[in-house]
């Protein structure tokens, strides 16, 4: 066989295979194939402003007005994107006693289908800072840019894309009111696991809808700072091994390999718990780990240097691309 031959056989290989891809993709208007909807692009500048314009509220403290404004804001852009929207008011008791007025924010997309993907990520900021080193700073709320704020900022654009190409299945985002208000670090005795994830714990008891459920959940956790590095979590790893799995993969297909490290990370006490253990959904959390720490997070985890200044663009592009590639790619 000569060279010329097989160069002809290699061009006829491709031609077969565009010829094929293209007749399977785009059915014509009037017969049946379903539409395969391509992945939207992920617009990194859109989430940093979602991102800035909560962190712009100040603080997102249960019982403050910013936290009462900024969740007006989310529900009020959610919906602006099209999402049918569930506001889910509680009361719920803080570690210390105090009644805190909270919601769990919802937006559906497609309430119709019920094959469904749940994404979810806590909105608001930690109450202190209670790993701050100067102890005179350590009873002053943060502003969550990275640790609340990042993930309901992809969420936010995630929503944007969804209204904009609506993919097969039905999404429900949740913003998880409360999470934050564990029992800080400098009151040694109240300190219990349960005093995390109250508006998760409420939602997994009271779903906005009965019975609820859904195919699987993202949970969004930390996920817009510069350099940070996505472990494979213990529980995500025990409960949704083959979402882990799919998440990293299309990392990885993405360029993203850098964020998503093939490496298992610990056990973390997060909304994700509640949600497989109250509702029987596979989930995983996507968090931000960092092995050189004292703590196993960032170094500007629960202090005041988690602030605008953390975050990066490309963190949030390599996020948000990889859950759009999962969703559309379902
Ligand atoms: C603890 O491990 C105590 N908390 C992790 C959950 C968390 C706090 N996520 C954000 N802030
Ligand atoms: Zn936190």
């Amino acid at each position: 066989m000569n060279t010329l031959k097989i160069i002809l056989l290699a061009c006829g290989g491709i031609l077969v295979s565009c010829a094929n891809k293209g007749s399977g993709e785009t059915g014509k208007a009037g017969n049946n194939t379903p539409q395969a909807v391509h992945t939207p692009i992920f617009n990194a500048d859109s989430a940093y402003i979602y991102v800035q314009n909560q962190v712009s509220f100040g603080p997102r403290v249960p019982n403050t007005p910013a936290h009462r404004s900024c969740g007006d804001y989310l529900s009020a852009e959610l919906q602006r994107l099209g999402g049918q929207m569930h506001i889910q008011e509680m009361t719920l008791t803080a570690y210390n006693g105090d009644r805190l007025s909270a919601r769990n924010i919802i937006a559906s997309f497609n309430p119709s289908e019920t094959q469904r993907i749940l994404l979810f990520a806590h909105w608001d900021s930690r109450p202190c800072a209670d790993r701050e080193t100067d102890s005179s700073r350590q009873h002053l709320p943060i502003d969550g840019a990275d640790d609340g704020g990042s993930g309901a900022g992809i969420l936010l654009e995630i929503a944007r894309q969804i209204g904009q190409t609506p993919p097969s299945t039905g999404i429900d985002i949740i913003l998880f009111d409360a999470e934050d208000y564990g029992s800080p670090e400098f009151e040694k005795t109240n300190s219990r696991p349960d005093t995390w994830c109250l508006g998760s714990q409420f939602w997994s008891k009271n779903p906005h809808v009965p019975n609820y459920t859904a195919r699987f959940g993202i949970l969004l956790d930390m996920v817009g700072a510069r350099n940070a590095t996505f472990l494979k979590e213990y529980t995500s790893m025990e409960k949704a091994p083959q979402i882990v799995d799919k998440v990293w993969n299309a990392a990885r297909n993405l360029g993203y390999g850098r964020y998503f490290i093939d490496q298992k990370g610990g056990y973390i006490i997060d909304d994700h718990q509640y949600v497989i253990s109250g509702r029987r959904i596979p989930c995983i959390d996507i968090i931000n780990y960092d092995t050189n720490t004292p703590s196993g997070f960032a170094s500007h985890w629960h202090t005041h240097n988690d602030n605008l200044g953390v975050i990066s663009k490309e963190t949030l592009k390599a996020v948000g691309q990889t859950v759009l590639e999962v969703i559309y790619n379902y």
